[in-house]
């Protein structure tokens, strides 16, 4: 049997996609189980959904169930998925051990890019990437997202990543595993609440078809490894730094009292600052997830229009 016959399960949406040649995005899961509060995760999973194909392209929202890898899951699956307890969250070192546990398991950006690889979806959509941990120095929390970069052709969009980050550290380990940081329309790299981190991304991109060409053009040289593209959140969704650097404050100086550490640390500060803003930061966040799930949609088409 092949690998995609043994460990695969594509929904019925995703597999009429592929055998028609229609472009397709990925989407993660980690966000649904670990990123964000039930019911808001399941509704947005299900709007982001929707803007995909709103946006001439087919969702495959990607999660491990009863020892296989889901590539696209239906309206059940997925509420399921968002009421879950003892959801493992999984990376690179975890995903073959939960389908050999036959237990369930979201993916992160990590884990989505390497089952998007193996389903041969080349582009995947979120909010935003794992990176290197204030403090690393001490730590060396650095997210293995940024390593799956280096080692996976998969194209993601993402509002760059949140301030919970140290953004600069992050920019140079992308840079040392010769990663493409690409600022989608403008020469900042975007620090998902903001469009601006104050820092230059080393490239920058303004349309879908050029994202695509890259992409081709990395898979010519044979280089291993996706890109990164930085799609900044849409101007009337921006929350401006004075009102969540405290928040993010707070929730660092918990995480180091309660020392929280290891893949708890991600989890734990998304739901700090979710919980601490109300309102506030989930409304951004589900409208930068659907902003860059249209541009998602857009560079699928784009590569397979290329
Ligand atoms: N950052 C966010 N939202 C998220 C995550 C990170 O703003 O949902 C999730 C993603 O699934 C990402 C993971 O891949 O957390 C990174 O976790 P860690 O830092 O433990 O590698
Ligand atoms: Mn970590």
């Amino acid at each position: 049997m092949t690998l995609t016959a043994e460990l695969l399960s594509f929904s019925p949406e995703v597999a009429a996609a592929r055998a028609e040649g229609r472009p397709i995005v990925a989407l993660e899961s980690t966000i649904i189980t670990h990123g964000m509060p039930w019911p808001q995760n399941v509704e947005t999973a299900r709007a982001v959904e929707a803007e995909i194909r709103g946006a001439g392209a087919v969702p495959a929202t990607i999660a491990v169930m009863a020892g296989r890898i889901h590539i696209g899951l239906d309206a059940a699956q997925l509420e399921a998925l968002g009421q879950a307890r003892d959801v493992m969250k999984l990376s690179r070192a975890d995903l073959a051990a939960c389908l050999a546990l036959g237990r369930t398991g979201a993916t992160t950006v990590a884990a989505t890019m390497i089952c998007a690889g193996l389903a041969g979806i080349e582009v995947f959509a979120t909010g935003g990437i794992g990176g290197v941990h204030r403090g690393a120095e001490t730590s060396f929390d650095i997210s293995a997202d940024l390593e799956e970069f280096a080692l996976t052709p998969v194209t993601v969009v993402a509002a760059g990543a949140k301030a919970i980050l140290d953004l600069p550290k992050t920019l140079e380990v992308l840079e040392t595993q010769g990663v493409p940081v690409v600022a989608f329309g403008q020469d900042d790299f975007p620090a998902f609440w903001s469009r601006s981190s104050g820092l230059k991304a080393p490239l920058r991109m303004d349309t879908a078809a050029e994202i695509a060409l890259a992409h081709r053009m990395r898979g010519r040289l044979g280089l291993a490894g996706g890109q990164l593209i930085a799609n900044p959140i849409p101007p009337e969704a921006e929350i401006p730094a004075v009102e969540i650097t405290p928040f993010i404050e707070k929730a660092l100086a918990e995480a180091a009292a309660q020392r929280i550490a290891a893949k708890a640390v991600t989890p734990f500060l998304l739901q700090r600052i979710f919980e601490l803003t109300e309102g506030r930061s989930l409304t951004s966040n589900i409208a930068l997830v659907k902003n860059n799930a249209r541009l998602g949609a857009a560079i699928a088409r784009a590569l397979v229009a290329g």
